[in-house]
């Protein structure tokens, strides 16, 4: 029985596999598969059984260990900001700061400090879709020789809501319903419209939400902003007050609309894998750190509150001062240890950066610490490897749930006497090199009374809501009236939409008239505006459109060929998109590829079924006529075709492929080209223009 028992064993773990691996000798213990208290593990496939076919034993400490650790692997997700994906890398000091602040990062141009990005969406699960219209956290946690620096922002330079004491309203109104529990990752519905449109604050967010920042093409290209106004103090002990811009090497991109709708179905990682992808080929993204600086007198001189997070600075009153970069080089080694395990803190601060008094910051500043607790378990989280500083920490705290360190002998208080007497007394205060809160209060000097309050211009709503919109392209226009009437439309309480366009009646006539129209509503009276609003000139810097970068670098040309396709035209094409620092992926209808012109084998990247054209930045169809006809009846390759046109990309096409473009209804525009020099120029860019004569926007 016994020896019929381990043939049963050796056959039941897949056989050649298991017998490959040679099991290790005494002294190489490395190898060798062992429980967690280490012990070896004879047969990893086979519960212990009473007989043959008997009930599985209690005794089997191998199957209950292993099921048991299994069983509390998850963590609870974060209440927002669940969908998250995440780099190492470093920031380079560009330009010494050591004028405005004492910050060790910010001193020594050249020098490099350790960090890790964590990019998110904000209201979908853990295993949600990447490309929702929603906002993009943008996390950095600076491993500084002085401690950890958290600099936890967005893709966007305001927030919906003036004071965290608003919080927890704003995520649960966005998140899927109490009730009914959908939707998943999108705010297109009644609860999050009802909330917004009772409060007339989130309209500047509003705004840029229903832009194409909310619908990035990649994490590579998304700005990333400290928002709230913070201060540097310098060695003197003099504060400057400075707001933090993370501005993208390849310049921002977004998608259209409809093409995020369709990459959700296309790649529901197309964020995470773009990230991976770009690291794994050593195409690293960067970043240029900017920050805007400025004293209580320019504060003062704005016609609103620089302590209120729903305003910006216009760059052009204020430009952007580039200090340093960061490059993202190393992906993580494991998703759980790194990217989830992360706790991000706006607390976390480091002499020479501090805190302004704007209450949402304020309130953060308890937040972030609080949540960690529930999410990792412990007061102890920050000794997960990827949150413990990697400068010396010492001090008294401890035991605690999974306590990680022993600290050794008596001195766990403090003062004490013990190191005069022989004894290790522990770390002590540092009085001179350590973190001093800044103690002016020039930006509180209504201090002393207990008031649940705003201040003053706090109530202006509209103005910076006025701002993004006029600084906007005529399409860029389009794609935020258009993104209030998708919107608006799932809403189902009828009071909504109105009063949302009753409040757009500030920001500007034809926005509301237009949404109005949209969803065929009567234009509402105007909500009567708490301040009026002021006129600022428009900022050019608020548009992508108007900054785009017109490049290939980190750009993806997807190339759909066939039988009979010319091999020389796609090696010409890949080589022009390739010197163009551009990525070029083959495309056939059979994945094992297809017989070229001249009798060889090109084997593809990618099966045109799996592989639509909405993964791509730009495409070009390389067919011979008889492959055009035979693509021209594949609904798939008609599909490729007419949605990069709908996407405003340009498409290179060899002659043979004009059946497929005109079964597709792709007609010639400057988008439209050979698949040559022109086509590798039409690939930097998106063809707005085309836009107009292919959807009806609002
Ligand atoms: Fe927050 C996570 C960004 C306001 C409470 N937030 C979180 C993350 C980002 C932001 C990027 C994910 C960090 C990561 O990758 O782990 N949050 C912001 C920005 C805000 C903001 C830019 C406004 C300017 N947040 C905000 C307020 C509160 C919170 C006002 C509460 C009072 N945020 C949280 C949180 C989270 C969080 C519940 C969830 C998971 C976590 O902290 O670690 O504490």
């Amino acid at each position: 029985m016994a020896q019929k028992a381990e043939f049963e064993t050796k056959q039941g773990q897949g056989g050649e596999t298991h017998q490959a691996i040679p099991e290790k000798g005494p002294h190489d213990s490395a190898a060798h598969l062992t429980t967690n208290q280490g012990i070896r593990v004879s047969d990893n496939q086979n519960s212990l059984k009473s007989g043959e076919r008997g009930p599985t034993l209690l005794e089997d400490f191998v199957l209950r260990e292993k099921i048991f650790h299994f069983d509390h692997e998850r963590i609870p997700e974060r209440i927002v900001h669940a969908r998250g994906s995440a780099a190492h890398g470093f920031f380079e000091c560009t330009e010494s700061l050591a004028d405005i602040t004492k910050a060790d990062l910010f001193q020594r141009v050249g020098e490099r400090t350790p960090l890790f990005t964590r990019f998110s969406t904000v209201a979908g699960g853990a295993g949600s879709v990447d490309t929702p219209r929603d906002v993009r956290g943008f996390a950095v946690k600076f491993y500084t020789k002085e401690g950890n620096w958290d600099l936890v922002g967005n893709n966007i330079p305001v927030f919906f809501i003036q004071d965290a004491i608003k919080f927890p309203d704003l995520v649960h109104a966005v998140k899927m319903e109490a009730d009914r529990g959908y939707p998943q990752a999108g705010s297109a519905h009644d609860t999050f419209w009802d909330w917004a449109s009772l409060l007339p604050e989130t309209t500047h967010m509003l705004m840029w939400a229903m832009s194409d920042r909310t619908i990035p093409r990649s994490l590579r290209t998304i700005e990333g902003f400290g928002i709230h106004t913070f201060r540097f103090v310098n060695a003197k002990g003099k504060s400057t007050f400075v707001k933090f811009h993370w501005k993208p090497k390849l310049g921002v991109q977004s998608t259209v609309w409809d093409e995020a709708l369709k990459l959700q179905a296309a790649d529901n990682d197309y964020h995470r894998r773009d990230l991976f992808e770009a690291i794994d080929t050593g195409a690293f993204p960067e970043w240029e750190l900017g920050i805007q600086t400025f004293d209580q007198a320019f504060a003062d001189a704005q016609p609103y509150d620089v302590l209120d997070a729903t305003k910006l600075i216009p760059e052009e009153i204020l430009p952007v001062r580039i200090v340093g970069r960061m490059v993202l080089d190393r992906w993580p080694d494991n998703f759980f240890a790194e990217t989830e395990q992360v706790a991000f803190c706006p607390a976390n601060i480091v002499p020479g950066v501090d805190f302004s008094n704007d209450p949402l910051l304020q309130g953060r500043l308890f937040s972030y610490l609080d949540t960690q607790k529930s999410r990792l378990g412990t007061a102890n989280f920050h000794q997960i490897p990827i949150n413990a500083p990697k400068c010396p920490v010492m001090n008294f705290q401890r035991d605690g749930q999974m306590q990680m360190n022993i600290p050794v002998g008596r001195a766990n208080y403090e003062p004490n006497s013990l190191a005069a007497h022989g004894e290790e007394g522990g770390p002590r205060e540092c009085p001179m090199t350590g973190f001093k809160t800044f103690e002016g209060s020039a930006d509180n000097d209504e201090q002393g009374d207990k008031l649940r309050v705003r201040a003053e211009l706090f109530a202006d709503h509209y103005s910076q809501a006025r701002l993004f919109w006029l600084s906007q392209t005529e399409s860029e226009q389009a794609h935020i009236a258009s993104s209030f009437v998708f919107e608006l439309s799932k809403v189902g309480l009828q009071q909504v939409p109105g009063r949302m366009v009753a409040g757009l009646r500030n920001v500007d006539e034809g926005l509301a008239k237009r949404v109005a129209d949209g969803l065929a509503i009567t234009l509402p009276p105007k909500t009567k505006a708490a301040r009026a609003p002021v006129d600022m000139e428009p900022s050019p810097a608020l548009s992508i459109q108007k900054n785009m970068k017109e490049t290939l670098e980190g750009r993806c040309v997807g190339i759909l060929y066939a039988d009979g396709s010319d091999g020389a035209e796609i090696d010409a094409l890949i080589k022009a998109v390739t010197a163009a620092k551009g990525k070029a992926v083959l495309v056939a209808p059979k994945v094992g590829g297809a017989v070229l012109a001249d009798g060889s084998v090109r084997k593809a990247d990618g099966q045109l079924a799996g592989m639509p054209s909405q993964i791509f930045d730009a495409v070009a169809l390389i067919l011979s006529p008889e492959g055009g006809a035979m693509l021209a009846k594949e609904a798939a390759a008609v599909q490729f075709a007419m949605d990069a046109f709908g996407h405003l990309k340009a498409i290179g096409a060899s002659d043979g492929a004009q059946a497929v473009l005109d079964k597709a209804n792709v007609v010639l525009d400057e988008g439209v080209t050979a698949t040559g020099k022109d086509f590798v120029a039409a690939a930097a860019k998106r063809f707005w223009d085309r836009e107009p004569s292919l959807r009806m926007l609002a």
